[in-house]
């Protein structure tokens, strides 16, 4: 009898940790990845065809998107050029998809010799509170002067 009540209190305890760990799994599974934006790639040419390589470009992804839904996000990129001058901008995309690969061109912004600072922000609207990641790049376009005001574009890579 003693032997019988020790098997079954064995097999009950086997059972609870079997159980925790399902549970622990499960709950893993449910975790969305954290928010993530990348930069895979900046620089400059000339993407209007005006002659001047003053259009700066740049590739990312943004990662840890899926909700229930479609996710909302807001995409704000500021180029800040050598003289200190500032060009923000803000960009607003719905997505049904976990990852994005995205380029945004800033025609007309490489304008003035020397580095560059590229900052990009991404906002997540989901089930939760509003998710932030930022990803920032310091890089050197040519020297020369550009035409004309500046102008963005975006889209998928
Ligand atoms: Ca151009």
């Amino acid at each position: 009898m003693v032997a019988r009540n020790i098997f079954f209190g064995k097999l009950l305890f086997l059972l609870v940790v079997l159980l925790a760990i399902s549970s622990v799994s499960l709950t893993q599974a449910k975790t969305a990845s954290p928010l993530q934006v990348n930069i895979t790639s900046v620089g400059y040419t000339d993407l209007d065809d005006d002659g001047l390589a003053d259009d700066i470009f740049v590739t990312f992804t943004v990662d840890g998107l899926k909700e229930s839904g479609a996710t909302k996000i807001e995409i704000y990129l500021d180029i800040t050029l050598p003289s200190g001058t500032l060009h923000k901008s803000l960009f607003y995309v719905v997505s049904n998809v976990e990852k994005l690969h995205l380029y945004i061109h800033a025609f007309n912004t490489a304008t003035e010799s020397g580095w560059y600072r590229l900052d990009l922000a991404t906002v997540k609207y989901g089930d939760t509170v509003p998710v932030v990641a930022e990803s920032s790049v310091i890089f050197d376009p040519p020297t020369g002067a550009g035409n004309g005001d500046p102008l963005y574009k975006i889209g998928t890579a």
